[in-house]
């Protein structure tokens, strides 16, 4: 164990002093931020506070040394989520962030309940609040910054120490060791994670041990590993006689014991250690050289709560490789219920808080004043704060180039071809042209590179590493299709099978435009049922608005031999739902072609959003304006191609959401809706019901997504009274007779298209997929799922029979 000590001793006491004052500042404004939103403002609004208190007082000493003294402005950090008070407090006391965001912390318009890059309006580098998601994307921020540099990017820019500051409970998250992983294989550099160890959780006390686990994990993927375990006071305790011994029974005594006598207080302390060691004198005698205030400050001074020992052991790391900082805490160190196992949501009472303010002076109405009753003289803080390294730098949302993109997004057309392929051809195209965009696109696939049809692109642009590796298949000259060369200016991150991590880096890569200041356009694919598998990382990237487009195939049964376990359903109704996400499912190359350059487009829209607050604004539907990420859902069928021109009619409606195949006649009974990979049977189905039905129409959907949301904001705006346009489909579908059935299919839920009977009152029959999969045939899929032609023209009939028929008892 690494316990790094004696340089605090010679640190300028002005320096600790100043930084002794602003922690003490900090607990209290962090304090009184969540007392106000507890006590004081909900009556007015009955707001409640969840758990916030104990934790950010576990992580006030460690933030004070980061922020006013360690971190300098290239540096990122992702706060702890509970720690959003203390981050908040610091940013006022920087100039960086109102008085009245923090009065109104958690209510509308405030400081975020949990540090939000787009809710918070003071520069949060990260958001957290989902576990474990902001620790990995510190990781892939530093591997975004190296790939960056490598690409001769960051000008005179320092590279920057990408920080997580993690809770130890955070550490069970499944997804940071899959990106430890992948740092390691990465070579990753410059990257902290802090891990406060307070040994508590939501619920409890957490094991035993711990912290050896972690650290045998952290080492044994290559980062250095520093345990701050004691304070000053406690070094100097253990140099006393009688010291060792007392260290022996902190290093023995039990997390729960040692949380439960924090809690108790000194006096407690005093008995316990009497009890068990003070039958060897010099502990008796050190004990009682102590009052019981003094022991509990003693006993509860370990390394995280001490500036001296974290500053120095922060100041110790002079190298660039990634380190895990392990600092004992004590959760709620300072507060009334430091150390209950049950402190998670504890909040002091109006007595405490009143107790508190008047020990340490704050005058009654001066709660919120940066300097009232500092530990130093405003005039001697002020001077401190305004040398701080961190705040010297310019804005921290740094500015971007954007990229042309071309006009058209050329490919090898082939008379049948699937989505999937074309994708890939189109990368291909891409890969060797000169656009200055393409040298832009970063693609990354977990392990899934060559079956999402990546290969042509990396063949011609290479992989990215740090440094270069050839292709030993290529220098042995063993035939093979893909070149797997690793160059510095590679621009394909080829990762481990951890569709988190794909989620992740994209976040990071999606974010460089304002974190490096140079605009990178990510590409991830990987297979659609895996989604799933990092779904909670892909909203968590869509809230941080990072841009990115995510390519994703095969999809659906039509995966027909692959069976239930690859065949994806719900992944049509994610794509609708995901805010920040505009999905799309062609069933044609040259749509996907039109999508794509849309895609890369609207990738690059919008300013950076900082503290935006789109359910007050007047946001056009669709965020056209303010751009974000897309999501391709693609196939693996071949499927003939339509020999058409792109108009420029047809290119508005592919991306308002769809067209008409067929376009109805002036009085149609039936008109078929299908979206994807389905398509060639929505298009058998129509031609053979034509003979019967007459002026049948095709309306084939792109994006369920966009469809929807045209329809429902100008819903929302009609509700308000406001005057508006007819949206895309309900210009449409507006004008088909009222007794016209709708029949709609597409290779997933049907709840996806099943909302477009309610545009203009039409009956409607949804087809789609409910159940899991299997392996067969597409043909014997689709018939046994009822995705195929007979199932369409077997609903389609249904539903003009229905108009007869008389309605059911229930609907009289
Ligand atoms: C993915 C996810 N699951 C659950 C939660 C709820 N939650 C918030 S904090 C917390 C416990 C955190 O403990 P620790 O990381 O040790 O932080 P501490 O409060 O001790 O500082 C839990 C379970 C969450 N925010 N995210
Ligand atoms: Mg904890």
């Amino acid at each position: 164990m690494k316990q790094p000590i004696g340089q605090s001793m010679l640190r300028d006491p002005d320096e600790l002093a100043c930084l002794k004052a602003l922690e003490q500042k900090i607990l209290w404004l962090s304090s009184w931020m969540i007392h106000h939103a507890n006590h004081i403002r909900p009556n007015q609004d009955g707001l409640k506070v969840g758990g916030h208190q104990a934790s950010s007082a576990s992580l006030a000493t460690i933030m004070t040394a980061l922020y006013f003294s360690v971190l300098r402005p290239e540096d990122r950090v992702a706060v702890k989520p509970h720690a959003s008070p203390v981050y908040h407090a610091i940013q006022y006391l920087l100039g960086r962030q109102t008085r009245e965001k923090l009065v109104d912390f958690r209510a509308m318009g405030g400081a975020q309940s949990y540090p939000s890059r787009t809710k918070d309006t003071d520069d949060v580098d990260f958001s957290t609040g989902s576990v474990g998601l902001g620790v990995a994307q510190t990781l892939f921020s530093s591997i975004v910054q190296d790939y960056v540099k490598a690409h001769g990017w960051m000008k005179d820019r320092p590279k920057g120490r990408m920080i997580s500051l993690v809770g130890d409970a955070e550490m069970d998250e499944g997804n940071i060791y899959e990106a430890l992983l992948e740092g390691w294989k990465q070579g990753l550099r410059d990257c902290w994670w802090v891990v406060d160890y307070n040994r508590q959780s939501l619920d409890a006390v957490i094991r035993e041990g711990l912290w050896e686990k972690l650290e045998a994990i952290f080492k044994n993927f290559g980062w250095e590993v520093v345990i701050i375990k004691y304070g000053s006071l406690m070094q100097q305790a253990f140099a006393e006689e009688g010291g060792e011994a007392l260290r022996q029974w902190i290093d023995q005594c039990p997390n729960p014991l040692y949380a439960a006598l924090c809690f108790q207080g000194g006096a407690a302390f005093r008995k316990r250690l009497l009890d068990e060691i003070g039958d060897q004198g010099p502990v008796a005698a050190l004990l009682e050289r102590r009052s019981d205030d003094e022991l509990l400050a003693l006993m509860s001074n370990l390394g995280g709560h001490d500036l001296g020992c974290l500053l120095d052991a922060f100041e110790s790391i002079d190298h660039d490789r990634p380190v895990c900082f392990i600092a004992y805490t004590i959760k709620g160190i300072g507060l009334p219920f430091q150390g209950h196992k049950d402190n998670h949501a504890g909040l002091m009472t109006a007595t405490q808080i009143e107790a508190w303010r008047e020990r340490i002076g704050i005058r009654q109405g001066h709660e919120w004043d940066a300097f009232e009753a500092s530990l130093r003289p405003e005039a001697e803080l002020r001077r401190f704060l305004q040398q701080v390294p961190f705040a010297q730098g310019p804005d921290r949302r740094l500015k971007a180039a954007t990229y042309a993109v071309p006009e058209t997004l050329a490919f090898r057309a082939e008379k049948s071809m699937a989505t999937q392929q074309g994708f890939g051809l189109i990368l291909h195209e891409l890969a060797g042209s000169d656009h200055k965009m393409a040298d832009r696109i970063v693609t990354c696939a977990p392990d899934v590179t060559v079956s999402t049809n990546l290969g042509g692109w990396v063949n011609r642009r290479k992989l990215f590493a740090r440094d270069s590796v050839a292709d030993l298949f290529r220098k042995e000259k063993i035939p093979s299709t893909f070149v797997w060369d690793f160059s510095p200016s590679g621009q394909h991150i080829e990762l481990g099978i951890a569709e988190m991590n794909l989620f992740i880096l994209l976040s990071a890569l999606g974010l460089s435009h304002s974190i490096n200041g140079e605009r990178l356009l990510p590409i991830g694919t990987l297979y659609d049922p895996f989604i799933m598998r990092g779904l909670d990382a892909l909203n968590y990237a869509c809230y941080q608005d990072a841009r990115f487009m995510v390519v994703a195939t095969p999809s659906g049964i039509t995966l027909s031999p692959e069976g239930g376990a690859h065949q994806s359903i719900a992944t049509p109704l994610i794509g609708m739902a995901q805010d920040g996400l505009a999905s799309f499912e062609p069933a044609f190359v040259d749509e996907l072609a039109v999508m794509m350059r849309w895609g890369f487009d609207y990738m690059q829209r919008g300013e950076d959003a900082h503290g935006d607050d789109h359910t007050q604004s007047a946001i056009p539907w669709l965020r056209d304006s303010k751009g974000g990420s897309v999501y391709f859902r693609l196939s693996t069928r071949a499927v003939e191609q339509i020999q058409r021109p792109m108009t420029e009619t047809l290119e508005h409606d592919i991306l308002a959401g769809g067209y008409w195949l067929r376009r109805p006649g002036p009085n149609p009974d039936c008109v078929v809706v299908a979206m994807g990979a389905v398509v060639p049977e929505a298009i058998a189905a129509v031609g053979e019901l034509g003979a019967g039905f007459r002026d049948i129409g095709l309306l084939v959907v792109t994006s369920a997504d966009r469809l929807n949301a045209g329809w429902s904001a100008a819903e929302r705006a009609r509700q308000r009274g406001g005057q508006v346009e007819p949206s895309h489909i309900e210009q449409l579908i507006g004008a088909l007779p009222s007794h016209c059935g709708l029949v709609s299919v597409l290779d997933g839920h049907p709840a996806t298209l099943g909302w477009i009977g309610s545009v203009a009152g039409h009956r409607m029959a949804a087809l789609g997929v409910e159940h899991f999969g299997q392996a067969g045939s597409l043909q014997d899929l689709y018939r046994t799922y009822r995705v195929d032609k007979t199932a369409i023209i077997e609903a389609a009939q249904s539903l003009r029979a229905s108009i007869h028929r008389p309605r059911p008892i229930w609907q009289r």
